[in-house]
């Protein structure tokens, strides 16, 4: 049992209204799968539980998008960019739908998918709090990776590595039909972002880090420093005065328990840091939108469900669930 969400939120209008877009798509990287997730997040009983245990009102269209209309019938690599034109359409696709929500003053909840997704969650928030409250947005981006890499330094060309270095201006396009309809108002600062749980870099990306100053808390500065630290550390480089975007990566957690996911790495989150992490979020009272990605029900057989259920467990953690 649990008690819902109380109090004033600084950035919401109401601390109960929730926007829900689910996200089927796996055109970020090259394993199938992962497009699969918010149908198994939502059959574990997500809904049930955001409604009667957290008492939130859910808006949501009751669809698993595709977006299969949008997927070119030829997409060739461009710039080493696997895919581009698809993931372009479908993350403009989902950055207008994030943006209605928050436009709307909703929290809004994304189940990927893979994480390129994340160039549409986070425009769209962006967009949407520049305009209602003439603020930027901070992003903790919780992940073994740091996705940062441009087209330019990507051994993979997948485009769930380079997320960030979009939402940031990095890497820019003039193609309006590979990314260049992200503007000015979709973007967000490299000052205002926070890595937590990094350990699989690419060399290219640890010069982007050092080079922008980049605030990133690594496995090492856990073991170092412990979880209770790092979040102090991470939540007070944000401040309490700007909203927050959580975006997190269920390989963050240790494949010991979250192993159906595309890119597992060793030596990561407990389930516990995991959902401390999201506690700590939800404790600023600033959290306006949470994306969950790169949960993949068809890699492994047992693992399947223990990795939806730890994405469930982080989804109701950040949105306000308690122990006591
Ligand atoms: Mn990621």
């Amino acid at each position: 049992m649990t008690l819902p969400p109380t109090g004033e939120s600084k950035f919401l209008p109401s601390r109960n209204e929730l926007g829900l877009v689910a996200v089927g798509f796996s055109g970020g990287q090259t394993k199938a799968g992962v497009d699969a997730a918010p149908t198994a997040l939502l059959e574990a009983g997500l809904i049930h539980q955001l409604q009667n245990d957290l008492n939130y009102n859910v808006t949501f269209d009751g669809q698993v998008h595709t977006y299969a209309d949008l997927i070119p019938a030829s997409d060739p690599p461009h710039r080493n960019m696997l895919r581009p034109k698809s993931v372009s359409a479908v993350t403009r696709a989902v950055s207008s739908q994030v943006y209605t929500h928050a436009a709307a003053g909703r929290l809004v909840l994304t189940l990927g998918g893979d994480h390129s997704i994340a160039i549409g969650t986070i425009s769209g928030t962006a967009r949407a709090v520049r305009e209602r409250l003439g603020q930027e947005i901070a992003v903790v981006w919780v992940d073994a990776h740091a996705d940062i890499n441009t087209p330019e330094t990507s051994e993979s060309g997948n485009i769930h590595g380079m997320p960030v270095s979009f939402l940031t201006g990095m890497t820019r396009s003039e193609d309006e039909e590979r990314f260049g309809w992200l503007g000015e108002e979709h973007l967000i600062s490299a000052r205002k972002l926070v890595y937590i749980a990094l350990r699989d870099i690419d060399r290219g990306e640890k010069e982007i880090l050092r080079r922008e100053g980049i605030k990133a808390f690594s496995m090492h500065d856990i073991d170092r420093h412990g979880i209770g630290k790092i979040m102090d550390m991470a939540l007070g480089w944000i401040g309490s005065d700007t909203p927050i975007h959580l975006s997190f990566d269920v390989d963050a957690l240790d494949p010991m328990w979250a192993p159906s996911t595309g890119t597992p790495v060793r030596g990561g989150l407990t389930l516990r840091e995991g959902d401390f992490i999201a506690e700590c979020v939800a404790e600023t009272g600033n959290l306006i939108a949470l994306d969950l990605v790169e949960v993949n029900p068809s890699l492994e057989v047992t693992g399947a469900q223990e990795t939806v259920r730890a994405g469930c467990s982080i989804i109701r953690c950040a949105l306000g669930d308690t122990l006591l």
